[in-house]
């Protein structure tokens, strides 16, 4: 039964079930009693796995197709009614040319299949800034991730209906159809407020509030209503006079972000008070506030994290997170105990398991067990650090914004930008090595400004101009910073521990936004010098080989600076002149 007489909501189900001709409608109204039903048809199905009830309680496991297991940037579009508009770091189609090639594939798609309508929030819906969306799909794994990743049901429904317009939320519609990747598309329609994916039963190409609507419609909408939808992590650094300051960090998918919103203050910091509490580990929603500070909340309400690598050393927080109620995609099944296993969880794969693919699976034979993008989708409030501002309706105040991602080379440990203006260049310059969360080749430095390629929902150029914007209507704005924890020797290793060892880092990042810390400058903004980050009790970084994690290599930094004008001449007209001049700033520092 219809959990609502909203007649905008109404019309447009009975128009998509038309479409796709569902057996049956089933309204997900978020309760316990309904989702455990969808689970017992889901396992009776086949579709997900029960494991172990005492070891890991309310968890299963779900393989998805061995075609279908990254989202797929090149089947990805933002079809807005101008191409300009678009811009030229997206897919674009004519949206009526778009809405008719699809609705071929979605005719029928749903005979014989449910389709579960899902109303969905992202952020509490009781927050002022909620934003409403319904998500109708034919897959319960849909409705079981959405169930953890966003808040759902007659909650939501209840609230968009006293809306002041009740006719504004977003229309998501998804079909699995035959899982054809000639046929799979992820389509955004950001005027009308539309997405349509078809063809795929993977994570971030499904379940519709994330990158699709988090990111590439609310970026959209944060344009138009004077606010930002950033792909951001968001945490707080409670230091030890019990004052918890607050960063949101931007770094490009399977670079870190859920490892660095957890991060365990390594045993000095510790010892001294020093506290972590995560926010959020993948999206940040940010305004300004009352008190002219830039605020954030974080729209998700789960975490949909990186499988390998996720252990009892490198990120506890997390591991621990998804020892209950946690769907596990595409990670091994340990079938000595019923549990799931994956490459770095430790160092004993199973002798008796299957691999992502549910084929018999040997770990002498030197293949993965674990799809490399495999992935737990686990409730945000089971992190041990979970801030008690995560559900705070108006958020947290930024006093630092960073971007980062993997280089091998140039990018420095950690450098600030001189001002805003700075900090927006230094964003959209951007680039890092791909990873395995998006279809195609793996470790290609690639530029990705803010770590926004795949998810900005308009033209590049105009979300440069929106950020300058941004800086100026901020009267007391974040520091921007930059780092980097992937630089690499000779030999490829990776020169800084990384992980909880990051906090020194950000303790001179907060030191700098707070005015509490020394910088000296540099061509490409101000450095820390070597002893401005503590390296007590690190044994195996000398002061030595942190200065050369902090050097700034000129040379490198012209191939830089020319590859930056390669970029930005994509931009055309649409380039602000404010990054042109940074560019320049930046050449004449070089000499
Ligand atoms: P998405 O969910 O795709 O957006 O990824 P993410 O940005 O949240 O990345 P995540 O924290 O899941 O980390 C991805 C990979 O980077 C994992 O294999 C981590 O082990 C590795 N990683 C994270 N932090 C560090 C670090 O500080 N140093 C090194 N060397 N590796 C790290
Ligand atoms: C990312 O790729 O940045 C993710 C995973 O967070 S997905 O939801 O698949 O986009
Ligand atoms: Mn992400």
């Amino acid at each position: 039964m219809a959990l609502t007489n909203n007649k905008a909501v109404l019309s447009w189900v009975d128009e998509m079930a038309a479409m796709t001709q569902p057996d049956e409608i089933v309204w997900i109204d978020g309760s316990e009693a309904q989702l455990a039903d969808l689970r017992r048809q889901s396992l009776a199905a086949g579709e997900i796995i029960a494991l172990n009830p005492e070891k890991l309680p309310g968890c299963y496991l779900h393989r998805t197709a061995v075609n279908d297991v990254a989202r797929v940037e090149h089947r990805t579009f933002i079809c807005s009614r101008r191409q300009e508009d678009s811009g030229p770091t997206n897919n674009w189609m004519e949206p009526a040319e778009m809405y008719a090639k699809l609705r071929v594939l979605y005719t029928g798609a749903m005979k014989g299949r449910t389709m579960y309508v899902i109303p969905f929030s992202m952020t509490v819906p009781e927050s002022p800034f909620a934003k409403f969306g319904i998500e109708l799909t034919d897959s319960i794994y849909v409705v079981l991730n959405m169930a953890i990743m966003t808040r759902i049901g007659t909650r939501v429904i209840k609230c968009l209906d006293a809306a002041k317009d009740p006719a504004d939320f977003t229309k998501g519609l998804h079909a699995k159809a035959a899982i054809d990747e000639e046929n799979r598309y992820i389509v955004q329609f950001p005027e009308d407020n539309t997405i349509w994916s078809i063809n795929s039963g993977y994570g971030g190409n499904v379940l519709l509030g994330k990158k699709c609507f988090a990111l590439r419609i609310a970026s959209y909408l944060g344009r138009t209503e004077g606010w930002m939808a950033e792909h951001m992590l968001i945490l707080g650094i409670e230091n030890p006079n019990g004052e918890v300051r607050y960063l949101a960090a931007a770094f490009p998918s399977a670079c870190g972000k859920t490892n660095l919103a957890m991060l365990i203050p390594p045993d000095v910091y510790r010892k001294k008070g020093y506290k972590v509490w995560c926010v959020g580990d993948d999206i940040a929603w940010l305004r300004i506030g009352p008190d002219g500070r830039l605020w954030a909340v974080n729209p998700e309400a789960g975490f949909f994290g990186v499988a390998p690598g996720t252990n009892m050393k490198s990120n506890p927080n997390a591991l621990l997170s998804t020892k209950k109620n946690t769907i596990f995609t595409n990670v091994v099944h340990n079938l000595e105990d019923n549990t799931v296993w994956w490459e770095g969880l430790d160092k004993n794969p199973p002798q008796n398991a299957l691999n992502w693919k549910g084929e018999k699976w040997n770990s002498a034979d030197g293949s993965k067990g674990a799809h490399p993008n495999s992935r737990f989708t686990a409730p945000a409030a089971q992190c041990p650090c979970i801030s008690d501002k995560f559900e705070a309706p108006e958020g947290v105040p930024i006093s630092a914004i960073i971007f980062g991602g993997r280089r091998a080379k140039t990018a420095p440990l950690v450098y600030q930008s001189r001002d805003w203006q700075h900090g927006v260049f230094v964003g959209s310059i951007m680039a890092s090595e791909t990873t395995a969360a998006a279809s195609g080749a793996v470790g290609v430095v690639r530029r990705d400004p803010m770590a926004m390629l795949p998810f900005c929902g308009y033209h590049m150029g105009d979300y440069f101009r929106h950020w300058l914007d941004m800086g100026k209507k901020i009267p007391n704005p974040p520091k921007i910073f930059n780092v980097n924890w992937f630089r690499t020797d000779d030999e490829g290793h990776f020169i800084w521990p990384g992980y909880g060892d990051n906090l020194r880092v950000l303790d001179w990042i907060m030191g700098r936004a707070f005015g509490e810390a020394e910088a000296v400058t540099s061509p490409i903004g101000y450095l820390p010098r070597a002893e401005d980050i503590s390296l007590e009790e690190l044994d195996d970084v000398s002061p030595a080989t942190l200065a050369g994690l902090l050097s700034v290599d000129k040379a490198l930094w012209k191939e830089e600076a020319a590859g930056i004008h390669e970029f930005y001449a994509k931009f055309g007209d649409k380039l602000p002149g404010e990054l042109k001049d940074e560019l320049a700033k930046l050449e004449k520092n070089l000499g």
